[in-house]
């Protein structure tokens, strides 16, 4: 099949979601074009079968915002035409859905049809796409998708409780690849970080409100006074400075590293013993379910859809949104017991293995194909 997929190239959930799905797609001999403004971060190389084209808006003065939408649905008619593409999936609702159907009426005005595919993400749901000032055009969008998915149970129930929703929503949850990873743990370099006798627990995210990364450093505050430990805080966004100010306040910057946005997460991770994500809301927590396919045991808070992978007791534990002291003295009871510590890791990877990518990908191509018989 020849599929073009748009999404957000940054280091953001659902554009390494799509990345992923591409370079999977490829492998198995399908044609695959990524269609956005920057080369998506997980797209190392691109390959006979794997092409990217890139989304340019004009600069013009007149405008106080430039219509990305514009240039993307316009890029996509002209990308379909020339590549002869079937399948347009889309990654996150806003605008991409929306830039997709403008671009198959007019492709139908030429006489071609070919199906979108949209996969709803988390926060083009429940943070931005419920907003009053966009709610109509996402619903409108959702409605006119030949297909709909969601990556968890959670968000398939939130966008039904906020929107009207007329189209049936298939969950196919995120993925990880074994394979690709397998070899992290083995080479790890775990004594560049910390001693022997230290803990590393750490975050991944986009520091933004949504993920609370205060929290994050208070729960690590309350750890490092019973067990020796380095927390390594992965990411770049809005809430980094209070962050990084708090841990210099209350004196634990030595031991806290903020080390930016990263295409090392995965060496971060195999030296990691515990990984925190205590989010305010989290469709899927695809950063929990990269940590536990490296052996990490994730504590959690209980929202959205983190129960669906992170399971209480047997992988980490999960708590209220908030609950500092319970994530806190969960964390300082794992990390002193080796048996138990050893026994979550265990728990962690074998839980993360039913999201292996071998399990997964198939169930889009099977959507492809019935978005394409129904056409
Ligand atoms: O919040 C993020 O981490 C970014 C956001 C995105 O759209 O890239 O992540 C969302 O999609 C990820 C991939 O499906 C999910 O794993 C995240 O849980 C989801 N984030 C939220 O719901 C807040």
């Amino acid at each position: 099949m020849k599929i073009a997929i748009v999404c957000y190239p940054t280091f953001g959930g659902s554009g390494v979601v799509a990345t992923e799905l591409g370079l999977a797609l490829a492998q198995q001999g399908h044609e695959i074009h990524f269609i956005t403004y920057k080369q998506p971060v997980r797209l190392e190389a691109l390959s006979e079968n794997l092409h990217f084209h890139e989304v340019n808006v004009p600069d013009y003065p007149l405008f106080q915002f430039q219509p990305y939408e514009l240039a993307l649905s316009s890029k996509l008619v002209d990308m379909v035409k020339l590549h002869k593409i079937e399948v347009l999936h889309v990654h996150y609702a806003i605008p991409h859905a929306y830039a997709a159907y403008m671009a198959k009426k007019m492709l139908q005005d030429q006489g071609i049809n070919l199906p979108i595919v949209t996969t709803l993400h988390g926060t083009d749901i429940t943070l931005v796409g419920s907003h009053p000032f966009y709610k109509s055009a996402v619903e409108f969008s959702i409605n006119h998708s030949d297909c709909v998915t969601s990556v968890s149970e959670s968000l398939k129930m939130d966008t039904l409780d906020l929107f009207d929703i007329r189209n049936d929503i298939k969950v196919i949850p995120n993925f990880v690849d074994f394979n690709k990873h397998s070899n992290h743990n083995e080479d790890c370099e775990r004594h560049v970080i910390a001693p022997a006798h230290e803990r590393i627990i750490s975050h991944v995210s986009n520091f933004r409100s949504v993920k609370r990364i205060l929290d994050v450093v208070q729960v690590f505050e309350k750890i490092v006074k019973e067990v020796p430990a380095k927390l390594i805080m992965v990411g770049e966004g809005p809430d980094k400075q209070a962050a990084m100010d708090y841990c210099l306040e209350h004196g634990i910057a030595d031991s806290v590293k903020f080390i930016g946005k990263s295409n090392q997460v995965f060496e971060v991770l195999c030296y990691s013993d515990l990984f925190i994500l205590p989010s305010e809301t989290e469709s899927f927590g695809l950063a929990a379910l990269e940590a536990m396919m490296m052996r990490v045991p994730v504590i959690s808070s209980n929202t959205g859809g983190l129960s669906e992978v992170n399971i209480e007791g047997k992988t980490g534990y999960l708590f209220d949104v908030g609950d500092v002291d319970g994530m806190a003295d969960k964390s300082i009871a794992l990390l002193q017991d080796d048996v138990l510590l050893e026994e979550f890791k265990n728990n962690a990877e074998n839980e993360a293995r039913k999201f292996d990518l071998n399990q997964i990908v198939g169930r889009y191509v099977a959507v492809y194909q019935e978005a394409l018989e129904n056409q």
